[in-house]
Formats: structure tokens, sequence, C-alpha cells
């Protein structure tokens, strides 16, 4: 069938809105109407070309939603009309790591995934016979796009797509690393470095676990009325003071119980952990910084008992917990609404990337 996609030709150049060719979904595979999809910075990232493992051409986009338009053979869990959030951490309930019950990252489909490719080895997209790379096992950018069944999870058919979009990624990226990977507790101290659509969701996670202090941490002091609105009860500007690590110790006696990086700088990643408190304090690093960077401290950091952590999609289980994560924004315990400040149609995805990069957008929503 003949498609709208977002394509992005080659690194750095803006995505350009094409006709182009989708195959019917194979054994295993589904065919999803892409209602809305979020900008997020990993497409920015991997649009940059920075992303060693960038492929182009590709289509872009791993926070959409949609339903099913289709199902390929042996597809038994969904069927023409169910609505989806598509997963770039799939989950196939079989693998080893599935059956960890230790981690969500399912491997199953791992390799194709990371060469832009089906399960099969092949593309499902091509332009005048040549095939265009898929991205993240998700490719939202178009308005039709075909993902594994295991790369699919069902929901609530009655949530708005253009604003569950962002369970796809951020949203449930922040969230999950403060109930998953932290486990925060009730009367917890907790940092957050980056207000962005993370970081504000890692705030909401945090006073949903019942938080006691919520440290927002940004450079952009006009982050911090909607962080508030979230639930932070604290602010540091890091240019305003002469040490954050400090000014965290001081404001929670001695250390943040849990601390959390959402930008992907490896210097914040260090202060959020040594702004831990000593013999317990533990630091999730949620942001994406990029290939070839390292961390570092004074292994002493470690010996003195603060703990190192990381998680991707908020360790979250998309097939099996997601829908409950949409359920929770339906009952009003989960907001969303308000990360999104722009939607436009899928024409307009170039402005999307340049608010994005301008600070002027938590997250931009693209329609089709
Ligand atoms: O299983 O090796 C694997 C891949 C895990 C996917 C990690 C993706 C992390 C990037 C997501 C962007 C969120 C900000
Ligand atoms: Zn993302
Ligand atoms: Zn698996």
């Amino acid at each position: 069938m003949k498609v709208k996609a977002a394509v992005a030709w080659g690194p750095n150049q803006p995505l350009s809105i094409e006709t182009v060719d989708l195959e019917a979904p194979k054994k295993g595979e589904v065919l999803v109407r892409i209602v809305a999809s979020g900008v997020c910075h990993t497409d920015a990232y991997t649009l940059s070309g920075v992303d060693p493992e960038g492929l182009f051409p590709v289509i872009l986009g791993h926070e959409g939603a949609g339903i099913v338009e289709e199902v390929g053979e042996g597809v038994t869990s969904l069927k023409k009309g169910d609505h989806v959030i598509p997963l770039y951490t799939p989950e196939c309930g079989t693998c080893k790591f599935c059956k960890s019950g230790k981690t969500n990252l399912c491997q199953r489909i791992r390799e194709t995934q990371g060469k832009g490719l089906m399960p099969d080895g092949t593309s499902r997209f091509s332009k005048d016979g040549k095939p265009i790379f898929h991205y993240m096992g998700t490719s939202t950018f178009a308005e039709y796009t075909v993902c594994a069944e295991i790369s699919l999870a069902k929901i609530d058919p009655k949530a708005p797509l253009d604003k569950v979009c962002l369970l796809g990624c951020g949203v449930t990226t922040g969230i999950g690393a403060v109930l998953n990977t932290a486990k925060v507790e009730k009367g917890a101290n907790v940092a957050v470095f980056g207000m962005g659509g993370i970081g504000l969701s890692v705030i909401q996670g945090a006073k949903m676990a019942g938080a006691e202090k919520i440290i927002a941490i940004d450079i952009n002091d006009a982050k911090f009325e909607m962080a508030k609105d979230f639930g932070a009860t604290d602010f540091i500007n890091p240019t305003k003071i002469n040490s954050v690590t400090e000014e965290v110790i001081k404001l929670t006696d001695g250390g943040a119980d849990y601390s959390f990086e959402c930008v992907g700088s490896t210097k914040l990643m260090r202060q959020a952990l040594e702004c831990c408190h000593k013999g317990w304090g533990t630091s999730v690093i949620i942001g994406v910084a990029a290939a070839g960077e390292e961390i570092s401290t004074r292994p002493f950091q470690l010996v003195t008992g603060r703990v190192w952590k990381g998680s991707a999609f908020g360790g979250v289980k998309g097939r099996t917990e997601l829908p409950g994560y949409v359920d929770r924004y339906m009952k009003g315990e989960i907001k969303i609404d308000e990360m999104v400040t722009f939607t436009m149609p899928v024409e307009q995805i170039n402005d999307a990337f340049k608010y994005m990069k301008e600070g002027k957008s938590i997250r931009s929503v693209v329609t089709f």
C-alpha cells in the first residue's frame, strides 16, 4: 500500500514528507494506523548523524499510538480495530530476559531491530523499489507502520491517542524509573536532574510514590512552574549556586535517597550520584548519553554505600504493564496533557524538531 511518511534520507537533513510503499504484515507482524506520535530527543539524536547505529534512509519515531488495521499470519493477541502503543522494548514473554523477572529488556528481536529491519531480516518500507529502514521496531512517523506483534501493547480504546502516545517513551521512562527501578518509598527525598518530559515524569512518579522532598534541578527557571505543578517541592538552578551536590546535601540533611539523571550528560550523572546519601542513596541514569561517552566517580562513593543504576523504558514490561499506565492516565492519576506543548500535522514535523532544540517545547505531537 502507499502511505504518507516523514522520511529521513540522510543525517542532519530535514525530514521529507513522502508517499512510500509499505508491504503487508508478514508472519507475527501487525499493520498499525498511526494516529499520533510524540517527537523525542532520541529521534533527534539519530537524525543528527552522531548515533553510530543510525541508519539511513529511515522512518524515525518511537512514541506513537494507533489502531490495528490488519494482522499477519499467526497473530493471535491482536485484531483489527484494537488500539495499541508500539514498543521499542518488546515483550515476548519467553526469552531468557523476559523469563528472568529481572528486566524488561526482551531480546527476542533485538538483533534485527538494531539493524532497522523486521524480525525476518527485511524491511516493509520502500520507495521506488529501494528499502527504507525501520527505527526502534516502531517507525511511528508514518501514517501506517508494521510492527512485530510482541512490540505492541493493547490499550483502552477510549484513551486519546494524541496524548497517550507519550506513554510510548518519555512518560513511562520517567514514572517507571521511580516505581520500578528505584522503588522510591513514601517519605523519601528525591533529586531530579533535567526538567524535560522525562524529568517531569520522574517528578510525578516521585509524587505518586509519596516522596517527601522532590528537588527539581534545571538551568532554566521557566521550567520550575511546571515542575511544581507536577509535584516538585524545591528547585535548584545550577547556574546560580556553587555546587549542586552540596546544595542537594544541604536541602536533604545528608543527601538524596534517590536521584535521577534525565538529560544524558555524564557530568550530571556524576553529580547525581554524588548528591546521594551516604550508606544507601541510589542514583538512576535515564538520560541517554552520546555513544562512546564514559562516566566516572571516585570508587569511594560506591564503597560508602551509594548505588548507581539505570533503566530503559522505566523498566516497564510493555505488553503487561503499559495498559495499566493508560488506565492510570484515564483515572487522572498520571498527567500527560500538560506535557504536550504543540500538536501539529505531520507535515510540520520539522518545526517539532526545531522547537525541541530551542527548548520551546516539552513535547510536540504530530498527527496523521
Ligand atoms: O535491549 O539492548 C537493548 C536495547 C534497549 C533499548 C534502549 C533504548 C534506550 C533509549 C530510549 C530513549 C529514551 C529516552
Ligand atoms: Zn524517546
Ligand atoms: Zn522476551
